[in-house]
């Protein structure tokens, strides 16, 4: 599976074993996408403009609201389903407001599930209240959670979903505060007078004039690394919403998918087969994912893909052989372009590279990592293709190590 190692013992020919690394970072960096953008934009008018020649007559309704004191939202905060309440840190010292430890921007971070397909499951908390009772809030409706993608990653701070929250009861509800509370995750509303603080939560609680509203979210496992913007709001029963209210009295804050490169393989062994010396030989991959079987090795045609929620380039390193080199010391060479007879001193130099544009070839001598120059995609796979180079050959069969890795990118 992915990040762990796989060993291989060799058969005839060159066999190798290959290791896909992670590499964490909590940092995005910006980009730009527009196209996307606009297809959506271009998409959404299309039911406008057919109804125009519809048979269909105007309707309208006018909600009677606005005349009431607005909703509360006095406490808010994200977990996660682990014991540690948020599983990219455990030991919760990443959270606003501490400079001397973190000065994140967020409370609560989370790690990707880091498997095709996977979802990683969030929960939305909020305590709310109402000056005109919280049975005026207190039906299925009143509290909502709308998610948006981080604005430095490629989604660019759209909204991810909305979702309503329902009450849970009091005695669950004060459990989960405290617990919260605990792992430092909860954001007070700053806007009531004075602000709101732990002990106005509990004493609310405790006289049930506040309620607390949870709903469960999910993440898919190739969304953006970054940090989600979250906000809750909610109305009463004269449809007066918080977010209404001077101040206004709704609340938002952050959590953050923590970014993680990851890669897996559909092939644990790479066999370069009877090679010629002074010659290079290449060794295809494929764009198609196949299936590992229980038996090792095996050299299917190579692909990676990407599990992570960052972009990624391929880091390749290759042990060499047993050829070994010439001279005292080894030469470290990698660049774009063949490595020219002389200049490197090893027997055998190696090149890589993921896709089918050769343009993207690394080449490289033993025991240095090079560096895709083309990135992995989010939620995408692609072909790897390997090369040998034998300059000189002090016998016939050889065997060796081959490490792959996961480098993460900015947007
Ligand atoms: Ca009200
Ligand atoms: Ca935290
Ligand atoms: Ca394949």
């Amino acid at each position: 599976m992915d990040g762990h190692a796989r060993g291989i013992s060799g058969a005839a020919g060159v066999v190798s074993k290959t290791q896909p690394t992670n590499v964490r970072y909590s940092e995005v960096k910006r980009v730009v996408t527009i196209g996307l953008s606009i297809w959506l934009v271009w998409a959404l008018l299309l039911p406008a403009m057919a109804g125009g020649n519809s048979d269909g007559v105007p309707t309208s309704v006018s909600i009677y609201g606005g005349s009431s004191n607005p909703p509360i939202v006095k406490a808010m905060w994200q977990q996660d389903l682990t014991p540690s309440l948020e599983d990219g840190d455990p030991l919760h010292v990443k959270y606003v407001g501490d400079p001397s430890l973190n000065n994140s921007p967020a409370n609560s971070q989370f790690l990707p599930p880091m498997v095709k397909g996977g979802k990683k499951p969030i929960r939305y908390w909020a305590i709310v209240t109402d000056p005109d009772g919280i049975e005026t809030i207190l039906h299925g409706w009143s509290v909502t959670v709308n998610v948006s993608y981080p604005s430095g990653s490629p989604r660019k701070g759209t909204s991810k979903y909305e979702l309503i929250l329902q009450p849970v009861d009091f005695a669950t509800g004060k459990a989960a505060y405290i617990a919260a509370r605990n792992a430092r995750l909860v954001t007070y509303q700053q806007n009531t007078i004075p602000p709101t603080t732990d002990t106005d939560i509990l004493f609310e609680l405790d006289k049930q004039t506040s309620a607390v509203w949870m709903v469960q979210g999910e993440l898919d496992y190739e969304q953006p690394a970054g940090d989600y913007k979250t906000v809750i709001d909610a109305f009463d029963n004269s449809n007066t919403w918080a977010s209404q209210g001077t101040p206004k009295t709704n609340l938002e804050n952050l959590f953050t998918y923590v970014g993680v490169g990851g890669i897996v393989l559909d092939f644990n062994a790479l066999n370069h087969g009877s090679v010629t010396v002074n010659s290079e030989k290449w060794i295809t991959g494929a764009t198609i994912w196949n299936t590992l079987s229980a038996a090792e090795p095996i050299p299917n045609p190579a692909t990676v893909r990407s599990i992570g929620n960052t972009l990624m380039k391929i880091t390749i390193k290759n042990t060499d052989m047993g050829f070994g080199f010439n001279g005292v010391t080894p030469t470290t060479y990698s660049r774009s372009m063949p490595l020219p007879a002389g200049l490197s001193n090893w027997n055998v130099v190696f090149a890589a590279e993921m896709g089918s544009n050769t343009a993207n070839a690394m080449y490289f001598d033993p025991n240095v990592t090079v560096t895709t120059p083309n990135i992995l995609r989010l939620y995408s796979q692609d072909e790897l293709v390997f090369s040998t180079n034998v300059h000189k050959s002090p016998g016939r069969s050889h065997a060796g190590s081959m490490w792959l890795g996961a480098a993460i990118t900015p947007w």
